[in-house]
């Protein structure tokens, strides 16, 4: 799944794709590198991000996720509104990736699939102390009960994401992604996104001899390192900013290694 941000603060490529044919490049280009999804998201997530008007958000994907729907292009839908959800689905998405897991009633109206992440609190202030007895059962559980809800409503396709990022401290993240078999034990797709992620981003500066953090435009290999990790533990798709070094160091892991 590669990422469009039509925002202007997104941390990983905040402006880039403001505008609307910039973005609609920017997907055809992330198809044409490999990913099977457009992820098209109108309102940032980053920690400590103010909410943004549905009116703006619809303005800001609208074009973007028709244009792309239009070209045959297998479009998600990046929100936590109902109404942007909703406008999305009319004009051709065909995935609800909703990051507060609690759209799944749009996606069963509209006959598309539904993606429920895990979010400790939100934007504003998830990244302040969160706090898990065990981290990896209570999004397991929390996870299980939203993604069997969805399918009660009547939602077909139903994935279920661990919210890498998303009121976890860098352990917790750690903790998720090395019992991602967990999750896939559940029988639920897994969707992961560690993206260019502050957890990449502190565990590069454990290694730099400064203990220097990169910029989240410098966590390639970060990034691409747990995109392997997450597939091979399982995960049915991951989220990512930079398709074709993910779908180039996927193949080459195929060929070095082939899963029996
Ligand atoms: N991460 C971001 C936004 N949306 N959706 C899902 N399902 N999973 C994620 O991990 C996720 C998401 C934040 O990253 P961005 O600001 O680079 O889009």
């Amino acid at each position: 799944m590669g990422v469009v941000n039509v925002t202007p603060d997104s941390f990983s490529d905040g402006g880039r794709y403001l505008d609307h044919d910039a973005a609609i490049a920017h997907g055809h280009r992330v198809v044409a590198e490999g990913a099977d999804w457009v992820d098209v998201g109108g309102e940032s997530t980053r920690p400590r991000a103010e909410p943004v008007p549905v009116d703006e958000e619809l303005r800001r994907v609208m074009p973007v996720v028709r244009a792309l729907a239009a070209d045959g292009i297998p479009v998600s839908i990046d929100t936590r509104k109902a109404e942007v959800a909703r406008a999305a689905v009319e004009a051709g998405a065909r995935l609800v990736n909703d990051v507060s897991a609690s759209l799944a009633e749009v996606a069963a109206e509209g006959g598309v699939g539904f993606v429920a992440m895990h979010m400790m609190g939100d934007p504003r202030t998830m990244q302040d102390d969160p706090r898990y007895d065990d981290v990896v059962v209570e999004v397991r559980d929390f996870l299980v009960a939203r993604a069997e809800a969805a399918r009660a409503a009547g939602v077909g396709e139903v994935w279920i994401d661990p919210g890498i990022g998303f009121g976890k401290t860098v352990e917790h993240n750690l903790d998720l992604l090395a019992n991602l078999d967990v999750l896939v034990a559940t029988g639920f797709p897994v969707l992961v996104g560690t993206s260019r992620k502050a957890t990449l981003g502190a565990l590069a500066a454990r290694v730099d001899p400064g203990g220097r953090t990169p910029p989240p435009t410098d966590r390639l290999e970060g990034s691409v390192a747990t995109a392997l990790w997450s597939v091979r533990c399982g995960a049915a798709m991951v989220r990512v900013h930079d398709v074709a070094a993910t779908v180039r160091a996927l193949e080459a892991l195929e060929l070095a290694a082939p899963v029996a």
